[in-house]
């Protein structure tokens, strides 16, 4: 019995995969749930094919629960910087898209598969071609991913369900922000199969004294005027800090939005969560004005920025610059400034 014609784009991402010999699966170079599984996800739909694969990751996985995630899951990746990029006849990213700064990739190579849910940069210096699938209005990638095993029939592991649900989960809060139907689909049809004990292990993972100590530090340096929360955490291993202390800090009863930045090497990250009707992204395009990278969309984004001078009192010189663009765009200029204890000054 011949077998029944895949339609739409799981068909002809498999069209394509069926004609090359060896495929190598990116991300961004600071992979979090949703790219893990998404790559995860990709290379067992190769592997149904018949093409072998390998995931190569740029930068390193930090985050305590990313890194129980890749333990649990068994994620297997290798260095970008190891790769022998000419070995691979297809390069495919997912969760992110040429011309993302925080996307890094051979030069001189034609991203042939690109799978993602983030709004595109401005340009992608033509370098996606073949099969682009790009959706906004999908919360995780690994949706994305779950949909086109799904459709293709391919068996889907308990390991890399794990993955995937925890992708979506992470991505979606649950499906509660930016997501739609194509991710209650995947995320019903994961459930049954997903390894109860791995998720409750890579949610709860063991944390470090560093990581109390970063706490500690990012507590001890909150700045709140109004409802607007600001956190200053310092110099920080793993950028995903940022955004680990700023969902914390949303939290505090009566804040609607929270900024909280780190150094990491002479990059200074940002993140930014908000519950106020304007969306996250422009927010922080105002922040910083004009400076480095970001990208997010409705209530959570994040950027990064360069520093020329990354000593202590060059970074403090930036982090004013930004607290006063960012108090300037909410029209809270001249607020009273406040800690956890009470007020301590005003903003001017
Ligand atoms: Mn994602």
């Amino acid at each position: 019995m011949e077998a029944k014609a895949i339609e739409g784009p799981t068909g002809l991402l498999m069209g394509l995969l069926r004609e090359r010999k060896r495929l190598l699966v990116l991300t961004h170079a600071n992979p979090d749930p949703d790219s893990l599984a998404s790559a995860m996800g990709l290379r067992q739909l190769a592997e149904h094919i018949g093409v072998p694969s390998t995931f190569a990751i740029a930068g390193r996985i930090m985050r305590a629960e990313n890194r129980e995630m890749v333990r649990a899951c068994a994620i297997e990746t290798v260095c970008q910087d190891d790769v022998d990029f000419d070995a691979y006849d297809c390069i495919a990213l997912v969760d992110t898209q040429p011309g993302f700064g925080h996307t890094h990739l051979p030069a001189d190579r034609d991203i042939e598969i690109v799978i993602d849910h983030h709004v595109p940069p401005p340009s992608d210096g033509g370098r996606s071609g073949g099969f682009r699938d790009v959706r906004t209005e999908i919360g995780a990638t690994s949706s994305m991913v779950t949909s086109y095993l799904i459709e293709a029939d391919v068996e889907i592991p308990k390991a890399l369900a794990t993955a995937l649900f925890y992708g979506i989960q992470t991505d979606t809060a649950d499906l509660s922000r930016n997501s739609g139907p194509v991710d209650v689909q995947a995320y019903e049809y994961l459930a049954p199969l997903v390894d109860r004990v791995a998720l409750r292990k890579i949610n709860t993972p063991q944390l470090t004294p560093d990581y109390y100590r970063t706490l500690r530090e990012a507590l001890n340096n909150v700045r709140i005027y109004g409802d607007l929360v600001l956190c200053s955490l310092g110099r920080i291993d793993a950028p995903e800090m940022v955004a680990e202390v700023a969902d914390l800090l949303l939290r505090l009863e009566g804040k609607q939005t929270v900024f909280c930045g780190g150094l990491v090497g002479s990059t200074y990250y940002v993140s930014l969560r908000t519950e106020l009707s304007r969306d996250a992204y422009d927010m922080l395009r105002d922040a910083l004005d004009g400076e480095g990278s970001f990208g997010g969309h409705g209530s959570l984004a994040g950027g990064c920025v360069p520093l020329p001078d990354s000593e202590p009192r060059a970074v403090k010189r930036f982090e004013r610059r930004l607290e006063k663009n960012i108090l300037d765009s909410l029209g809270l200029e001249g607020t009273a400034l406040s800690s956890f204890g009470g007020g301590v000054g005003t903003s001017e």
